[in-house]
């Protein structure tokens, strides 16, 4: 990383800040840009079959996510969460090996779909793909948390248009009753693929539903990296305190189409295109530590190095790596026989041990 100032500007002290945080923040905001643009490249390219991008949601995620402690906490991202979950620890060299189905992949093998982002290692649970299902995850593990009295937080995100589906609602009426140790961000980027905010809810701040599950609902400027640290900082300190969860709606744009199968232009004007970009969070926030005197030219070309270096690397790195042996793909779909000795469990390593409650000679 380039040489951090530990020095503690105007702007940082503000917010209970570092330059070196400001710093460290800055180069996430920019290293998840980069990863998602490498993605399309890839996805153009005919190397990646599929991107689901967080382009606009980077500010957003690293801002809010800061706060969380690292290997302690718990994260329950969805696909955009590419800056979130960089920001609680994994590598670019994971996202890329997701991104491209590779075996060691850690989010899941090579077998989900990219963009379901998960790490056992650091606490972050893989999603699964019915949007909103998230919700009920996050709320086990924070009941958990509270029957056993850990201490931890979980966060967990999803987008303004699954925040009308049922499991969002049960599981912030749940969380709501038992003051659960959890915070809901809604990243609200205006659209449900190609249906606007208007046609999704009546109301204008979904953050006002929290009022109706009796605990506090939080509207913030996603494009402002700082603004949403302090909700974030807010919500996971009221949770610690077991006060209970927060809803917090971050104002973030959709810079891409939806996925690497959609084309925005088709059902949006290039006047909210350009407009929406102008919000854009990473130039946004180089702006702010520039005037604060934090971001220096020298400074800021040697973090461009860096980011560069890390998404070359992780590319290459993770096109060098084996796909999944085909034998295996049954793995963790059926039961499989005690040893491993089935055809299907072979090529990766040891078949996994039987689950409890599970039958007797697999698939
Ligand atoms: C239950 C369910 N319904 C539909 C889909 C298909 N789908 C995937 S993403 C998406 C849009 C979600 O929009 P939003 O929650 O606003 O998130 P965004 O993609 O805008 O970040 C839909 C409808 C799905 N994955 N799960
Ligand atoms: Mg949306």
């Amino acid at each position: 990383m380039a040489e951090a100032s530990t020095g503690t500007s105007d702007l940082a002290a503000e917010h209970g800040l570092r330059d070196d945080d400001l710093l460290r923040m800055y180069r996430l905001v920019a290293l998840s840009r980069a990863i998602d643009e490498r993605m399309w490249v890839l996805n153009r390219s005919g190397r990646a079959a599929f991107v689901i991008s967080g382009q606009g949601h980077e500010g957003a995620e690293v801002g809010l996510a800061w706060t969380l402690r690292q290997g302690f906490d718990w994260l329950v991202p969805y696909y955009r969460s590419i800056a979130a979950v960089l920001t609680f620890g994994m590598t670019p060299r994971d996202i890329m090996m997701a991104q491209l189905a590779r075996a060691a992949d850690p989010s899941s093998g090579g077998r989900q779909m990219p963009g379901h982002y998960g790490s056992a290692e650091h606490n972050i649970l893989s999603t699964s793909s019915p949007v909103a299902t998230q919700v009920l995850h996050a709320v086990g593990i924070a009941l958990a948390a509270k029957i056993r009295q850990t201490g931890q937080v979980t966060m967990t995100e999803l987008g303004e248009g699954s925040s009308n589906q049922g499991d969002f609602h049960e599981g912030l009426n749940f969380a709501g009753i038992h003051r659960l140790p959890v915070v809901f961000v809604v990243e609200n980027n205006g659209y449900a693929i190609s249906v606007p905010m208007a046609m999704q809810s009546p109301i204008e701040n979904l953050a006002d539903r929290a009022a109706a599950y009796g605990f506090p609902g939080v509207v913030v400027d996603g494009s402002d990296v700082l603004a949403c640290c302090r909700a974030g900082r807010e919500a996971i300190e009221r949770a610690r305190r077991g006060e209970g969860p927060t809803l917090i709606e971050a104002k973030v744009m959709r810079l891409t189409a939806h996925s690497s199968d959609d084309q925005q232009t088709k059902y949006r004007s290039p006047e909210e295109l350009e407009a929406e970009r102008r919000r854009d969070p990473l130039p946004r926030f180089r702006e702010q530590l520039r005037d604060a005197g934090v971001l220096d030219e020298a400074r800021e070309a040697a973090i461009a190095e860096e980011v560069r270096a890390a998404v070359d690397d992780a590319t290459d790195w993770a096109e060098r790596q084996p796909s999944p042996d085909p034998a295996t793909a049954l793995r963790h779909v059926y039961a499989e026989p005690e040893g491993g000795a089935a055809s299907g469990a072979g090529g990766d390593g040891a078949a996994p041990a039987r689950r409890p409650g599970t039958p007797e000679g697999g698939a």
